[in-house]
């Protein structure tokens, strides 16, 4: 049998579930997800291999208004994964109103290639409304196949993967086959904190950090990590900190946890809290923080 290869590459608002998709289809958690929006802000491939296939999936960030550079950052990684996909997944939740999802429309009717609309979360809604909703897609893409899927539960997810598979072009493998993502393991330490701090704090304080790992030694048993969480205002730093350092050493247990099952070995992890006003506008720290 030939060889099948292809780029996957999941587009959609905030929050709809691209990310627990990914993972769910994977197999294997590898991307952090939360009910808060704007938890993705990378274009993140996570690599399915079996002897015959390579699925190359994209999670993305969801589509929204950008408002400063990081979020423009952020829209150009939705923008490029138009540009490779061989096959669109245009994800919606039960619900969403296509009026009101301009960015994602526009976007999606402009791709070619084949397209399939997953209306997710139908574990919360009833029979009507879900057919409601498929309908309303179906008018949307005429060209697309329209399937009802919960990421969450598990739902249509076996069934979407073998259909993906066979619309893979007949193609090599684009990267080695025991490879599960291009990111570095650096790269999911530094969202593993970054899942805890949305976890752990309310309202905007989430969306004025980065994390930034800044050494990562290997000494026998032991992995030694230290990373800086940066915030936008002395008062988010206090916040973060909390009383003499408590909600910090909450947030890295909890952290040290998730990593240490990631990465299979002991680590040691410190975690310092930084103030930087104009991380999120200031082009050439985000390009230095890899957008
Ligand atoms: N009930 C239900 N919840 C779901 C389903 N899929 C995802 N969720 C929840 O929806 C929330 C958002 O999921 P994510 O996977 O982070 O969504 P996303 O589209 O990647 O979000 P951004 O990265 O912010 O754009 C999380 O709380 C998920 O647990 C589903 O099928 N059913
Ligand atoms: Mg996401």
């Amino acid at each position: 049998m030939a060889h099948r290869a292809g780029y996957v590459n999941i587009i959609g608002l905030p929050n709809v579930g691209k990310s627990t998709l990914l993972n769910v289809v994977l197999g294997e958690k590898l991307v952090i997800t939360n009910p808060k929006a704007q938890t993705t802000r990378h274009r993140i491939l996570g690599i399915l291999n079996d002897e015959d296939h390579q699925l190359v999936l994209s999670d993305t960030p969801g589509i929204l208004e950008p408002q400063y550079p990081l979020q423009q950052s952020m829209m150009r990684a939705v923008d490029e994964a138009l540009q490779d996909a061989d096959v669109l997944l245009i994800m919606v939740e039960v619900g969403q109103d296509p009026d009101n999802s301009r960015g994602l429309v526009d976007r999606a009717v402009r791709f070619e290639g084949p397209k399939i609309v997953l209306v997710n979360k139908m574990d919360t809604a009833d029979e009507p409304s879900l057919l409601a909703a498929l309908e309303v897609w179906s008018s949307v893409f005429p060209q697309a196949q329209v399937v009802p899927l919960s990421a969450l539960h598990g739902f249509n997810v076996d069934a979407l993967r073998e259909r993906l598979k066979e619309l893979l072009p007949e193609h090599p493998p684009y990267f080695p086959k025991d490879e599960l993502s291009d990111r570095n393991t650096r790269f999911f330490v530094s969202e593993m904190i970054r899942e805890k701090v949305l976890a752990q704090y309310r309202q905007e304080l989430p969306y004025s950090c980065e994390v930034v790992v800044n050494t990562f030694e290997v000494s026998d048993a032991l992995v030694r990590i230290q990373a800086d969480i940066m915030v936008m205002r002395e008062g988010q730093k206090g916040i973060l900190i909390g009383k003499q350092g408590s909600a910090l050493r909450r947030l890295g247990t909890a952290a040290r946890k998730d990593i240490e099952e990631f990465i299979g070995v002991k680590v040691f992890l410190d975690l310092k809290v930084k103030v930087d006003p104009d991380w999120r506008s200031d082009k050439r720290k985000l390009k230095r923080y890899g957008y």
